[in-house]
């Protein structure tokens, strides 16, 4: 008996940095609503969901970054998505921007999370590879500070099992290094959520900007197959703060191929029916890890000197 599992992917549209936490979630609940109405068991958000890309700017206020973290969660704004979500009976994932305080001080991550349909957080994800700068660069038309606001994850790509399947989280740059999809996959993997925030412009290679559609379907395509996964990407799109977000949310079988895309670069839901136990084409055959992998050949990919 196939494992079918309805996964929806949650684009969003722009998030503005007058837009209020409350303004954003309520938006975050009528995609929810409406993928909830087209049978949806899985709801997949974006890359810090919750706001504007704030590492667009370098920002020198402590208070004004702190608005961009949250420091619980659920926290009373976020509350409203884990209530409805339990009354509907759907799982869902978001990404936010983490302060995490200890007596030691405060640490801040680019997170992730995966919420099970009784409301629990069945698994929580730190993006390991923060792309961008730490200092301002005054050459660029706009930051890119991920490395000055966040610290890396220091928690490996791990698996939760919820709605019978195993699921993996990964951020944005995570999606562009073959090392993540192979990751997961190797522990037991079968389908992974990653939501983005891709600028249309990146700065420090301005001729590739036309090829940013190309390089982001390329890494999760190439990723699902190699690896046999399904893999949802997620996008926060459209102009934000002056700044052209790429859409081209997806998702993704484990043969490669985009099954659902999204057309817009607003507020979209697009979903698919998907048969979990697909990855057996894949796994069981060209990329049986057992049979034919050689991982004794390839000890540089995960040197660290
Ligand atoms: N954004 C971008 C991403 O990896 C980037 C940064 C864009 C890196 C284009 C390289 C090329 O999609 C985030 N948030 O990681």
């Amino acid at each position: 008996m196939n494992r079918e599992l309805v996964i929806a992917a949650a684009q969003m549209g722009p998030n503005q940095r007058s837009d209020s936490r409350t303004q954003i979630v309520q938006r975050m609940l009528d995609l929810m609503e409406k993928a909830a109405r087209c049978g949806a068991e899985m709801i997949v958000y974006p890359e810090l969901a919750l706001t504007t890309f704030f590492p667009r700017w370098y920002l020198k206020d402590a208070a004004e970054i702190d608005s961009f973290f949250e420091t619980e969660m659920p926290g009373p704004e976020t509350q409203p998505l884990f209530t409805r979500a339990r009354q509907l009976g759907v799982a869902f994932s978001f990404g936010f921007a983490e302060k995490v305080e200890h007596l030691g001080g405060s640490e801040r991550f680019n997170t992730s999370i995966l919420v099970d349909k009784d409301s629990n957080i069945a698994l929580r994800y730190r993006k390991i590879h923060v792309p961008g700068h730490s200092q301002y660069e005054s050459w660029r038309p706009f930051q890119h500070l991920e490395k000055f606001y966040f610290k890396p994850g220091k928690d490996y790509f791990s698996t939760a099992r919820i709605l019978n399947t195993e699921f993996s989280l990964a951020i944005c740059n995570d999606r562009r290094w073959p090392e993540t999809y192979r990751e997961m996959a190797l522990r037991g993997a079968e389908v992974a959520l990653i939501g983005y925030n891709t600028p249309m412009h990146y700065a420090p290679m301005p001729s590739h900007d036309h090829l940013q559609s190309f390089h982001n379907h390329l890494c999760m395509q190439a990723g699902a197959y190699q690896n046999g996964l399904w893999v949802v990407g997620v996008a926060k799109a459209g102009l934000e703060e002056g700044c052209q977000l790429l859409g081209q949310t997806c998702i993704i079988a484990p043969t490669g191929e985009i099954v659902a895309q999204a057309s817009s670069t607003g507020d979209e839901v697009i979903l698919a029916l998907c048969n979990i136990d697909r990855v057996k084409e894949i796994r069981e055959n060209v990329f049986n890890f057992e049979h034919h992998r050689r991982p004794e050949m390839y000890p540089m990919i995960s040197a660290t000197h």
